[in-house]
């Protein structure tokens, strides 16, 4: 409400070009505000890699604001930026090699960033920079709740409707300890007019313009049953903007984790000349220009600029501050069963048998908040789960997981030894009066651990220690849910913002990283219990910019509504953009009842999404996937299949995630980034670079229309291998059976041959390659294999990395990491190879030491596709098949 006041205009902020300062790190200079005559300090520092950085603090604040802490994974590498001027009012700082400039203007101050002479982007350029100083509270007011209703004259009464030095919401008063503290800034990102990111909305792809209604809010809360098309922050929040036009993309991160608010414009203006000539002006066309205005309550201003130039230099600009995806475990990709609640043990194994009596893969089962005694996490109802030990052992037999949930409030019980512990240990989070702050939540009174300070994190990790929790074995891994934190009867169902954590900062602050904190000690708990042999799993409904490197995400209580899967798409590629690939939505909608169709489609779009989990909420009836008549559950079951046949190219994915920051699922744009057709597609994405994947969202469709993008670009049928006609928009039929799957010429994808009943059971699968041909009947691919589970990869080296090659008639296999070796006895059984152009007479395979053998392979006219068959050819060496 206060920054809303200030309009685009002159800013009241003066640069002090004098005071400039120029380090190896950074350049530092003070900028004034001509009223208040309070002096910020500007930092600002290129990072290698065309990163810009920028920092606004106080000069000399009254108290240290708060600055992000855990999420940046190191400090970043600073390259020198060179004054190449300083006159007249205007500061122009030039990186090493020239490409960048960024010109500071004092009067009024506001900063451009240049690329090879093209303005990308300017900031404070609306003159929305917007900076509360601390000071010392009103003489009216001690900073207690007594005095809550103590207003008296009309200056302060003003002052209190805007929240200034206490606030109300609803019952609830903020007492803001330190007064007001919000920052804001406006960046104008020019020539841009597409703008993607700052997730979690439930929203569509493209950023919608803001000027007439609410802003993006970034606010982390539990809204159960939330709305579509709202911009209202849910569990989770990354300040990741990304900007794209058809030669660049470009990307802001606002690392502030206090509640955030973006404000988005898009509008055409006139476009320079430079001379201003008559001429000129004649020519002069609209470009579009698009402005971000970013508001956060408390902390200060520290932006990364991104400077791509591509879509996926932004996600490596982004995992280089941030960190990359961890590695998931292989089975966390198969799928998962789950619901609120699975009862006992005798439901989970009757759940476990359902599978195999229905021959449907699955490769974990999930307990929600009821397997526990009372909401005491780390605890069994010890009716309900008698033996947990023995019941892990019998899914041990059959190769499965389980995954039990643990939320981060914990039931206000004296005899509860986690709560009784951390109270003694002073491990909660405080109330404003300083004592254990106490809300409702499912075990009734609770206290929240926490996470903000280390060594609670430290303590937390050891409670996952096999000895400490007992009943846990090594399948066990965890789910946290509720942490927003998640509060019933609290301020918006959450934690009150006056609450204090470790080091007195105020749950204001911090409030965005609660969940990232405790995902974060609950995955250092999974690899510790392991002493440190293996990759933990775990998934977190509240996350922030990081998260990925801590396990998975999934988009919370969604509805069994056609409209929340189609939301589904663009929600997804949205996290997936701001660095989290492991991230997925409940199969079917948590809340409520799904017809069969519904679900059906459900799981088809689901064995194409990173994170593929079948949950229902306690109200909703059972809906295991054989529930639904015999044929639904044959489509089901096939749909499952062919997520477990995909597995090899979905690790590798990951793989790639994790090593290049490569998002597993994307938006078409980023593997199309001239093709402006694609810029606002969220019907359907790439998984790979190599799968285009149109999941039906529409009751009783007969036809879906497909974009196949990319006027070069040959698409094949994924099942049927027959070529697409020409690329464009195409009007494909659909029946029930399936939703339509495209492989891009060019690629070669590796399958497995058949799907087994759980990851595990399908180790010794052999492998199968799709091999689809491009305009020059080319294609490349690649397999990464490792042992699934441990570090050894990391450690070790491990692993097997190998690339495909087809180029004139001959398929190769070489090592793509010469440094990675692990023992299989895996082979390539089958090859197909699509769109080959003619009946070959006679085809050959060698391997590296020259032996010789002749191929079985049938060719089919119709579809041009070639298949080669019994080729036993070693996933860990270097063959080549001949095609004469
Ligand atoms: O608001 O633990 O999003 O997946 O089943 C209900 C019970 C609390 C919310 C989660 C949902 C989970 C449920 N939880």
């Amino acid at each position: 409400r206060r920054q809303k006041l200030l309009h685009p205009g002159k800013s009241s902020y003066r640069a002090l070009l004098d005071s400039v300062t120029l380090s190896d790190e950074n350049v530092k200079f003070q900028i004034i505000h001509e009223e208040n005559k309070v002096l910020l300090q500007v930092e600002i520092c290129e990072i290698e890699g065309n990163i810009f950085r920028l920092k606004i603090d106080e000069a000399s604040p009254l108290r240290a604001r708060y600055k992000v802490r855990d999420v940046l994974i190191k400090e970043p590498a600073t390259q020198r930026l060179f004054i190449s001027q300083n006159e007249a009012g205007i500061l122009v700082l030039s990186s090493v090699n020239e490409d960048y400039k960024l010109q500071v203007t004092a009067n009024p101050f506001q900063v451009e960033l240049q690329s090879k002479g093209e303005t990308v982007l300017s900031m404070n350029s609306n003159g929305l920079l917007y900076f509360e100083h601390l000071q010392p509270p009103p003489s009216y007011r001690k900073p207690t709740a007594e005095n809550e209703e103590a207003a008296s004259d009309s200056s302060k009464e003003k002052q209190e409707d805007l929240g200034l030095w206490q606030e109300k919401f609803g019952s609830f008063l903020d007492i803001k300890a330190h007064g007001p503290s919000s920052v804001g800034m406006d960046f104008s990102l020019h020539g841009y007019d597409h703008v993607y990111g700052i997730p979690q909305h439930t929203e569509g792809l493209l950023l919608k313009n803001t000027s007439d209604g609410d802003a993006y809010r970034l606010y982390n809360l539990d809204i159960f049953g939330h709305k579509i098309h709202d911009k209202i922050g849910i569990y989770g929040s990354v300040p990741l903007l990304l900007a794209h036009k058809p030669n660049r993309t470009t990307g802001i991160f606002w690392l502030n984790s206090s509640e955030t608010l973006v404000d988005i414009s898009t509008k055409a203006v006139a476009e320079h000349g430079l001379s201003g000539s008559a001429a000129e002006t004649a020519k002069q066309r609209a470009v579009p220009l698009t402005d971000v205005r970013w508001m956060s309550e408390s902390g200060i201003i520290d932006v990364f600029l991104l400077m791509g130039p591509t879509a996926f230099d932004i996600f490596k600009q982004f995992a280089q501050l941030t960190g990359t995806q961890a590695l998931p475990p292989l089975f966390s990709l198969g799928y998962h069963q789950c619901r609120w609640n699975y009862e006992d043990e005798q439901d989970v194994k009757a759940v476990d048998a359902g599978f195999d009596e229905h021959d449907i893969p699955y490769d974990v089962i999930w307990l929600d908040i009821e397997h526990t005694d009372g909401k005491r996490y780390f605890t069994w109802d010890k009716k309900k789960f008698q033996n947990p030990r023995k019941m892990q052992e019998h899914l041990r037999k059959k190769k499965r997981k389980l995954v039990i949930i643990v939320d981060p409030h914990i039931k206000v019980d004296p005899m509860y030894t986690l709560y009784s512990q951390a109270k003694d240990k002073g491990y909660f989070v405080k109330d404003r009066n300083g004592k254990d702050f106490e809300g409702i939540c499912w075990p009734g009174s609770s206290c929240y651990l926490d996470f903000t300070n280390p060594e609670v994190r430290k303590w937390y990790a050891d409670q996952f220690a096999f000895k400490t929790y007992k009943g846990s074995t090594n399948i066990l891994f965890v789910w946290n849910d509720m942490n927003e934190p998640s509060v019933f009867k609290g301020a918006e169902l959450t934690m009150q913002k006056d609450a204090v954590h470790y080091n007195n900062w105020e749950h204001r602050e911090v409030h965005n990283l609660y969940g990232f904190y405790q995902q974060m000690a609950t995955a250092e708990g999974l690899i510790k219990r392991s002493s440190g042999k293996e990759r933990p799993f775990v998934l977190t409904r509240s996350f922030f910019a990081g998260s990925q490197k801590y396990g998975a995400v999934w988009t919370g209580d969604n509805t069994a509504d056609w409209s929340y899967l189609k939301i589904s798409i663009p929600m997804l590629l949205t996290i997936s953009m701001a660095g989290i690939s492991f991230c997925g939505a409940d199969v079917g909608g948590f809340i409520g009842d799904p017809e069969a169709e519904l679900l059906v489609r459900w799981y088809q779009a689901g064995a194409y999404q990173p994170f593929f989990r079948g949950h229902s909420n306690m109200e909703s009836k059972r809906r295991e996937p054989w529930l639904f008549g015999e044929k639904n559950t044959q489509i089901i079951r096939e749909a499952i299949r062919e997520r477990y046949v995909l597995l090899p190219y979905l690790y590798t994915l990951f793989y790639r995630a994790h090593t290049a920051a490569e998002p597993v699922m994307r938006p078409l744009w980023v593997e199309f980034p001239g093709s402006i057709e694609t810029f606002g597609v969220e019907n359907e994405y790439m998984l790979g670079n190599a799968l285009l994947v149109h999941p039906v969202t529409e009751k009783e469709a007969k036809a879906v229309s497909v974009l196949l993008p990319g006027s070069q670009e040959i698409w094949y049928d994924f099942r049927k291998f027959k070529r697409m006609e020409d690329p464009g928009t195409l009007k494909i039929p659909v029946t029930l059976e399936n939703i339509p799957v495209f492989q891009r010429g060019g690629t070669v994808i590796p399958l497995k041959t058949t799907a087994g009943k759980s990851t595990e059971w399908m180790i010794d699968t052999s492998y199968e390659l799709h091999v689809a041909l491009d305009t020059e009947a080319c294609a490349i691919g690649e397999l990464y294999i490792d042992d699934g589970h441990s570090f050894q990869y990391l450690h070790k080296k491990q692993f097997l990395y190998w690339k495909y090659t087809f180029h004139k008639n001959f398929l190769s296999s070489s090592c793509r990491d010469e440094s990675g070796q692990y023992q299989t006895t895996c082979v390539v059984e089958r090859v197909i190879v699509l769109g080959f152009g003619r009946q070959p007479t006679f085809v050959t395979a060698c391997s590296k030491d020259g032996k010789e053998k002749e191929v079985v392979f049938t060719y089919d006219t119709k579809t041009s596709a070639l298949t080669l068959e019994n080729l036993a050819l070693s996933v860990a060496a270097d063959w080549k098949i001949c095609i004469n």
